[in-house]
């Protein structure tokens, strides 16, 4: 037996926050140390750490401890981790800080939530690391594009000292800590626990699979879903703790227990699968329940999957003992028409009649107000999906028009936006070019940095408005392509987002010269004027291209009305 064999995960707890009166003094101390603002990835990885989910670790990771990981899936003692837990940094900070150095780690209101004794600060080869975890360096696969896009340079590892746990106001009687849950299960007789890992609503199929482990293991069971970060696009933690909610009454009394865990997970599917086993260990069960492509992003554009669908269950198979945890392997699970039951695919014949659907088809079914059979999810789980996604006639939208000076968008917008208050049901707010300049922008130019900094302005008040079910008319110029997909991809996360492209010809535009802009354009007093001397870059995703040469403002406006009836926007009697 190699050595690593003898230091089997989830033995002891590492509790990482310090006493009271340590605690007091390390606040007095921080007054004099560099501080960091955690980012939102970084407060779920310091809670894992500070209350034992993480455990063995007890800090972020150091630069010997991220190589072994990344390399071998082992830390520097041999004990089995498969993902680097680091602590990234900007440049900046980093030019300030020396091993030694200790740095107050801060959440974003600003309270101290721990403290971090500098062992090691480097550069990490990004490339390297996500060949590594991910097996791909394709921006495609979410984790990847964090490292890329989001994550900072430079990582800074050591020890931790907890001050406090990360606050949170929602749920707190499902946020169980490992040493709680722990303590409940010894308290209610719970020796064999199987954990159920999900980002997504339970539906039935869930619900049989979870059944069936219970009842073949002789096992209770914890569900256990992630509410740090998910897969960008998930539905929401609030909506999804509901609907676990209402499915608790579903199993058998005394049987199940509903938990929350704040971890921020990466999608590395194989990977992820063991670090998942490592913390269900932690937080005190015994069994772990692994599905097809568990922690998995699915497929790239081209319709690669980026892991095997059985990849994870391979992996932790190999580790399972070592982690101490046992592995309940699933296949996917299909409903069988004739038999009236829930089967793994693979048993399926010709005759079952096997159903399905999917995560795009259930949005499909939800915006578009259609039934959610009951054997695909429970009646309660369905009401609770159709409160937070309405049919989209009742959903918040942004109509952004882009064009040139001239071309026609105010206008129009203001047609637009007469129209819909006239059909009336939910509020409309018209964000103009000219008036979001007198108001929200009035300090900035038309270099590139200015333009794109007013669009990213107007995108977030969109976004908030769209967010609370109401319709945004946004009508600048936005000449610039990256930009406009910026604001697209903001609100397409909160509800509709139609890019209507007033495409009247520069020609057309410079004829009318209603302002007289042109003109001094034309004569040099105006400088970095689109279309004359300045770009303007035009839309190749719109969903609505309109020229007005030759039509009134009225015409122009039925066109995008009647596409927003065809995507349901617009409902019948409109509400
Ligand atoms: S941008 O690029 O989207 O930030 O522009 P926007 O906020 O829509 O502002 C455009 C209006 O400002 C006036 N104006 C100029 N436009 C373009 N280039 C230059 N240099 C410029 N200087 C002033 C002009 O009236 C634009 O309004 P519209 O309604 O488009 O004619």
């Amino acid at each position: 037996m190699t050595d690593h064999l003898n230091k089997p995960h989830g033995g002891e707890l590492k509790n990482l926050l310090v006493s009271e009166e340590k605690a007091q003094q390390l606040k007095e101390e921080s007054k004099h140390m560099p501080s960091w603002d955690l980012t939102e990835r970084q407060i779920c990885d310091l809670e894992l750490l500070l209350n034992g989910g993480f455990s063995p670790l007890t800090g972020f990771m150091t630069r010997k401890e991220y190589e072994n990981v990344c390399d071998s899936m082992r830390l520097p003692d041999g004990t089995v981790w498969p993902i680097p837990i680091t602590l990234d940094i900007t440049e900046e900070l980093a030019q300030k800080l020396l091993p030694g150095d200790r740095l107050a780690l801060r959440d974003p209101e600003g309270f101290m939530a721990a403290v971090l004794t500098i062992e090691d600060l480097w550069k990490p080869d990004k490339r390297k690391k996500a060949e590594a975890v991910y097996s791909t360096v394709n921006t495609e696969h979410p984790g990847v594009k964090y490292l890329f896009k989001e994550s900072h340079t430079w990582y800074v590892g050591g020890r931790i000292e907890g001050i406090q746990l990360p606050e949170h106001y929602d749920f707190r009687e499902l946020r169980l800590t490992p040493s709680e849950l722990r303590a409940e299960f010894a308290r209610l007789g719970w020796r064999r626990i199987v954990a159920f890992q999900t980002r997504n609503p339970m539906h039935r199929a869930h619900f049989e699979l979870t059944l069936q482990a219970v009842r073949e293991l002789q096992a209770n069971l914890l569900i256990h879903p992630v509410v740090g970060m998910t897969k960008p696009g998930d539905i929401d933690h609030y909506t999804r703790v509901r609907c676990y909610q209402a499915i608790l009454a579903h199993y058998p009394q005394h049987t199940v227990k509903l938990s929350i865990l704040p971890l921020a997970m990466r999608m590395a599917g194989p990977r992820e699968a063991l670090l998942h086993a490592i913390i269900r260990k932690n937080y005190g069960c015994t069994h772990f329940i692994v599905g097809r492509d568990h922690a998995g992003p699915g497929s790239d554009s081209e319709g690669k999957p980026f892991y095997g669908p059985y990849d994870a269950q391979e992996l932790l198979k190999e580790h399972a003992e070592e982690i101490g945890v046992e592995m309940v392997p699933f296949r996917m699970m299909v409903y069988s028409r004739k038999r009236a039951c829930y089967i793994p695919v693979d048993e399926a014949k010709e005759d079952d009649g096997v159903l399905s659907i999917s995560g795009t088809e259930l949005r499909k079914r939800l915006a578009e107000g259609r039934e959610i059979p009951e054997w695909f999810t429970f009646p309660e789980v369905a009401e609770e999906l159709r409160r937070t996604h309405p049919p989209r006639h009742r959903q918040g939208f942004t109509v952004f028009f882009t064009g040139l000076s001239g071309a026609g968008k105010s206008t129009l917008a203001k047609a637009l936006m007469v129209k819909l208050l006239e059909m009336g049901g939910r509020p409309v707010t018209l964000l103009d070019g000219d008036l979001v300049r007198k108001n929200l922008s009035s300090e900035l130019g038309f270099s590139k940095e200015h333009r794109d900094l007013n669009i990213r302005r107007i995108g977030f008040v969109a976004n908030e408005i769209t967010k609370n079910g109401g319709i945004a008319i946004c009508a600048p110029i936005a000449p610039y392509d990256a930009i406009r997909k910026e604001v697209r991809n903001l609100i397409e996360g909160s509800g509709g987002f139609v890019l209507v492209h007033v495409a009247t010809p520069i020609e057309e535009c410079e004829r009318r010269d209603r302002k007289g802009l042109y003109a001094k354009a034309r004569a040099g007093i105006i400088k970095e004027f689109t279309g004359i001397s300045d770009p303007y870059e035009e839309p190749q995703d719109a969903e609505v291209v309109i020229d007005t040469t030759s039509l009134s403002p009225d015409e122009a406006a039925q066109d995008i009305l009647l596409y927003l009836e065809r995507e349901g926007y617009i409902g019948p009697g409109n509400q």
